[in-house]
């Protein structure tokens, strides 16, 4: 087995993988960047190499420093976490170039997936279903006009390069199809350089349900269940579970197959999610894209299927057979993770950087929470503003709701803003808790807060009788302090209040 093994991320990700170095016998070598001199993951690994300034194109993505801090380690292998380097098929090839392991899988791959028309023919070679549509990018306006007609209305216009939901345009009808297009085809210039876009029919009001999948370097591949995606803003996901609420075996089965045969399309090798869409009217699924890392939100599928995808990546890497077999996997109970970030969600999700003051992570049996933060650290304005996932298991979807309900009312982050609150409203959630999940629930979920949000007079009047209660000697509550931590200045008025009534 390798020796040392050198992590080119940082934040939890990158403490997860030491965790699981440690586990195996591995030393684990860090980078840092000037901004992550006091950073979890450089506390956390045996040696540490600093890759240069804050911004991360001067520091984690500059590859020729992180394989030069490889070399200088004895490191043998480096595991590229997700994001940064992790699906950029030339530091693939630099990494190999330099004798090193990549811990993923190969650069050709990467490149079959990279690109979404690529991916789409490979799909479609495989007999995996896909979204009706072009296997070419558009060329002329009269062409798109032909082809909508052809497909019928409404669809989606994507960039080729895409990714993210950047230079994507839902089309309703014909009238709308010249200004989509001119958009979309901006759109992809400036964010990928390449204008080209095509067209698919639009699945409406879609879940988005990925497979895991798992490759070794001697033609095995297996699938790990589902996750359902389906919660997310903007392109991020917010909320993952699994097995999806839908939690049908017989989907499962079809999908889990339809995403072997992706990854056996391209040689395979490693942990890899093959994402789909769902329809909610018949559960017909489509192929959208695979990707070719280890993903943000795999804990839930670590704590369903009991297998840990860190290590089996690293031993897989150094060329061992996959240590399970497809009738091995079970999926038991349910999970779900919630992404917790410095941003605040009563202002549109503003990242909110700056120092934790106070930091209690739940406890108890069922609660995992993969945190890349300490006490007293702060949060960067450099990098992505996720500070935690936290993950529950329960035997069935309701003890998992349960448990997050609870645990989250323990969660506690002083000093920076968090998504905290909007994730205790959402498990109190009626279509939430029935599993009615779809890509537009949040703008739905917000547009509900709305109307069941108490006013502004009725939250003074509540603080008021509180803290006047406790005035008059009947609650545990002291006058003008808030029991959580919360709107300060509304509880320090309804403190002063009380205590003129009281007089
Ligand atoms: C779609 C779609 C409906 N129909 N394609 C968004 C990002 C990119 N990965 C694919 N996306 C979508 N593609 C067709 N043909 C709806 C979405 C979509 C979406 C997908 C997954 C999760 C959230 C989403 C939010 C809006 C739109």
């Amino acid at each position: 087995m390798f020796n040392k093994i050198l992590i080119a991320n940082r934040g939890e990700i990158a403490c997860r993988i030491i965790r699981a170095c440690r586990e195996m016998k591995i030393a684990a070598v860090a980078v840092y960047s000037d901004a992550d001199r006091d950073a979890l993951h450089v506390r956390m690994a045996d040696e540490a190499y600093n890759v240069g300034p804050p911004p991360s194109s001067e520091s984690y993505l500059r590859w020729e420093r992180i394989i030069e801090a490889a070399k200088a380690s004895g490191a043998e292998a480096i595991h590229p976490g997700y994001g940064f380097l992790s699906e950029n098929a030339e530091f693939v090839r630099h990494v190999n170039e330099a004798g090193l392991t990549f811990i993923g899988p190969s650069p050709e791959a990467m490149d079959a997936m990279g690109g979404k028309i690529s991916a789409r023919k490979i799909a479609i070679e495989a007999g995996v279903p896909v979204v009706p549509g072009t296997n070419e990018p558009l060329s002329t306006f009269e062409e798109a006009k032909i082809t909508a007609e052809q497909i019928g209305y409404p669809v989606m216009l994507k960039a080729s390069a895409g990714g993210g939901g950047k230079g994507m345009r839902l089309v309703a009808d014909g009238k709308e199809l010249r200004s989509a297009l001119d958009a979309a085809r901006s759109e992809a210039l400036s964010s990928f350089g390449d204008e080209s876009v095509f067209m698919e029919k639009a699945v409406v009001r879609p879940r988005h349900i990925e497979i895991q999948v798992f490759s070794d370097k001697h033609g095995n591949h297996v699938h790990l269940g589902e996750r359902e995606c389906s919660i997310q803003r903007r392109h991020q996901k917010v909320i993952e579970e699994a097995p999806s609420p839908i939690n049908s075996a017989e989907l499962r089965e079809k999908m889990g197959a339809c995403a072997v045969m992706v990854a056996k399309a391209v040689d395979y090798v490693g942990a890899g999610t093959v994402e789909f869409l769902v329809s909610d009217l018949d559960r017909s699924f489509y192929f959208l894209e695979m990707n070719t890392r280890l993903q943000v939100e795999h804990p839930v599928t670590e704590l369903v299927t009991g297998i840990d995808l860190v290590r089996e990546q690293i031993r897989v890497a150094w060329g061992e057979n996959l240590s399970f077999t497809q009738e091995d996997v079970k999926m038991n109970g349910h999970a779900i993770e919630c992404r917790i970030y410095a941003e605040d969600p009563d202002h549109n999700f503003m990242p909110s950087p700056g120092r934790i003051e106070r930091l209690h992570v739940p406890q108890g049996p069922g609660v995992r929470d993969d945190g890349g933060v300490y006490e007293g650290g702060e949060v960067s304005i450099f990098y992505d503003p996720m500070i935690s996932k936290f993950a529950v298991w329960g035997r069935d979807r309701q003890q998992a709701i349960e448990k997050m309900r609870r645990a989250l009312k323990e969660y506690r982050v002083d000093g920076i803003k968090t998504t905290l609150p909007f994730f205790r409203a959402v498990m109190e959630d009626d279509v939430f808790v029935k599993g009615d999940l779809d890509t537009g629930f949040i703008p739905a979920f917000r547009e509900r807060e709305k109307l069941t949000q108490p006013s502004e007079s009725d939250k003074d009047m509540a603080m008021i009788a509180a803290a006047l209660s406790y005035e008059k000697g009947r609650s545990l509550m002291p006058a003008g302090q808030s029991p959580n931590g919360d709107e300060p200045s509304r509880w320090a008025m309804a403190g002063r209040m009380a205590q003129l009534i009281s007089k």
